[in-house]
């Protein structure tokens, strides 16, 4: 029998959203660390885009963390699905999971990568916009999650596993206004989720290489 492998970086926001999948679910999978080069040459073998996490399951590769977590819940379930089995929740899961991927992530890393640019190739203007659109998504989430503990309702889902890292993240490089309050407290309730806690405490040993400096606090 084998054990699936994940090919990750522990302080990769993508790689952390598919490790709460892994640690709520307790699978038991065998850990590929990008901080071993080897790693890196497995990762190229497997998905030219180069992108992390990848799952290899036998002859089987997945890549992108959202379809990572959709597979995890039919080969590899736990307790709860993360991906609710009735497709009225479950639509509504995977709307959230795209708003934090797309709205959330997407403007973060741009400013995080823009920062590991030569000061004359930096985008300044692609970097406002990021800026803006972090300002205008905390805005909707503040609204969204009034009534809500979790980011669709009431059952911990695919949606955290990505607003988890992407909202700790985003909150480092662009500040969440202290106006938004049901953004932070979900925030710190996602930091107080056993299987995000882990992903944190080992992501900690490498927070040297956040590019805007990682501040002394979470
Ligand atoms: N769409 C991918 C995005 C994954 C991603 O952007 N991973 C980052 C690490 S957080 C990465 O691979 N960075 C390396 C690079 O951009 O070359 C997913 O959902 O998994």
């Amino acid at each position: 029998m084998h054990r699936a492998q994940l090919i990750a970086h522990p302080f990769s926001s993508y790689c952390q959203k598919a490790l709460v999948a892994l640690y709520e679910h307790g699978t038991d999978f065998e850990y590929r660390s990008l901080e071993d080069p080897a790693n890196g040459q497995l990762l190229a073998a497997h998905w030219p885009m180069r992108r992390f996490p990848v799952l290899i399951d036998g002859e089987r590769t997945v890549m992108e963390a959202s379809i990572i977590i959709e597979y995890l819940d039919l080969h590899y379930p736990g307790a709860q699905p993360l991906v609710p089995r009735d497709p009225e929740a479950a639509w509504q899961v995977r709307l959230l999971d795209r708003f934090f991927d797309n709205y959330l992530s997407t403007p973060q890393q741009k400013i995080v990568f823009d920062q590991l640019r030569a000061p004359d190739e930096r985008d300044p203007f692609g970097v406002a916009e990021a800026r803006r659109m972090l300002d205008t998504a905390y805005a909707w989430l503040e609204d969204h999650l009034a009534g809500r503990e979790w980011a669709a309702g009431a059952q911990f889902s695919l949606a955290d596993c990505g607003a988890a890292p992407f909202l700790f993240y985003a909150d480092w490089t662009h500040a969440i206004a202290p106006q938004f309050q049901r953004v932070h407290a979900y925030r710190q309730r996602l930091l107080e989720r056993p299987s995000f806690a882990r992903a944190v405490d080992e992501a900690r040993p490498y927070r040297a290489y956040f590019p805007l400096g990682a501040p002394d606090r979470d």
